[in-house]
């Protein structure tokens, strides 16, 4: 594996996730595998949870890891050529990527969509251009159109505790005061399609995401009709992909927050979230509280997603 982005990135999820089983039993089997290998962790937007867990990660496979906030200290980059650059931004990511890559052997990328432009976000524009300019593997820390180690972490969670062969995994749109990406939810669709589980996505109408990543799913645009026998409910907000409102909220209707009656429909479902949430909002704090509740285990499991995808990329490039 040279670059992380998708569920056929890592060929058979099945074999992924019990890979990721066996490192989790021992996360310090694989260390000489960095030694001597640094990984660089370019942020653009905010994190808490990939920022901890992908530095952990590198450093349990005995990589040194550095991290750069480029709007903390760095200079401020344009990120489109052609630009006149009279303005605020110092520096292209034309020389910053290739001047990135010298101290580096493994690079992951955090840059959410802008919204301002729907071809740059979902042709993954800049996480292509660390592709290209580094001549480094690159992976995805949350870019424009995926999470993919968000995915993989939370299908490593549903294999861990559920109880019968093939659940049925709810992934619900919930509300949001903000705009939010596709990434999350794309990620998890794209990773639930290549899973044994029975898949349904629900959300208001408008609301359907790219069919790239929607596949074969079933779209129940009736929440509680999508709830019922729910073994897992996945509850994120996102905003509108179809044009002309991509980007745009289109609903703010809080009917479709997870509540205990919401969760009364299904099958004594898990409520799952990658994190950050906003409690009454996407869910109630009783329902995010109970012991139905899998958002600690799934931020647990960013680590050992982190490592799997580290471990492949050490293993297939040095
Ligand atoms: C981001 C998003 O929805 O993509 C990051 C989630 C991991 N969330 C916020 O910006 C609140
Ligand atoms: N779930 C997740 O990626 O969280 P952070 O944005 O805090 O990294």
């Amino acid at each position: 594996m040279r670059t992380f982005m998708t569920a056929s990135d890592l060929g058979d999820v099945n074999k992924a996730v019990q890979e990721a089983l066996e490192i989790k039993k021992n996360r310090y089997a694989y260390k000489h595998l960095g030694e001597n290998k640094t990984l660089l962790c370019v942020f653009f937007n905010n994190s808490l949870r990939t920022r901890l867990s992908t530095q952990k990660a590198g450093m349990n496979l005995g990589m040194n890891t550095i991290v750069l906030d480029v709007n903390q200290g760095a200079w401020k980059l344009e990120t489109e050529r052609g630009v006149i650059m009279d303005g605020d931004k110092s520096e292209h990511l034309l020389e910053a990527i290739p001047v990135m890559a010298q101290f580096c052997d493994v690079i992951g990328v955090r840059s959410f969509a802008n919204f301002e432009n729907k071809e740059f976000d979902y042709q993954e524009t800049i996480l292509n251009q660390f592709i290209k300019y580094s001549g480094k593997p690159v992976f995805s820390m949350e870019s424009a159109t995926v999470h993919p180690l968000q995915a993989f972490a939370d299908l490593i969670t549903i294999e861990e505790h559920k109880k019968v062969a093939r659940p049925k995994v709810v992934l619900t749109w919930a509300p949001h005061p903000k705009a939010l990406p596709q990434a999350v939810p794309n990620s998890f669709a794209d990773f639930m399609n290549e899973a044994d589980v029975d898949f349904v996505i629900t959300h208001p109408e408008g609301y359907d995401l790219d069919p790239k990543f929607v596949r074969g799913a079933k779209v129940v645009y009736n929440q509680d009709e999508a709830l019922k026998d729910a073994d897992f409910v996945y509850a994120k907000n996102w905003s509108a992909y179809i044009d002309p409102n991509y980007g745009k909220i289109l609903s703010k209707d809080m009917s479709w927050t997870v509540s205990a009656e919401k969760m009364a429909l299904t099958n004594n479902a898990h409520f799952m979230h990658c994190l950050p949430v906003r409690r009454n909002m996407i869910v109630t704090d009783d329902v995010i509280e109970s012991p139905q509740s899998l958002v600690i285990p799934e931020a647990a499991n960013r680590e050992i997603s982190c490592e799997t995808v580290l471990k492949r990329i050490l293993e297939d490039n040095f």
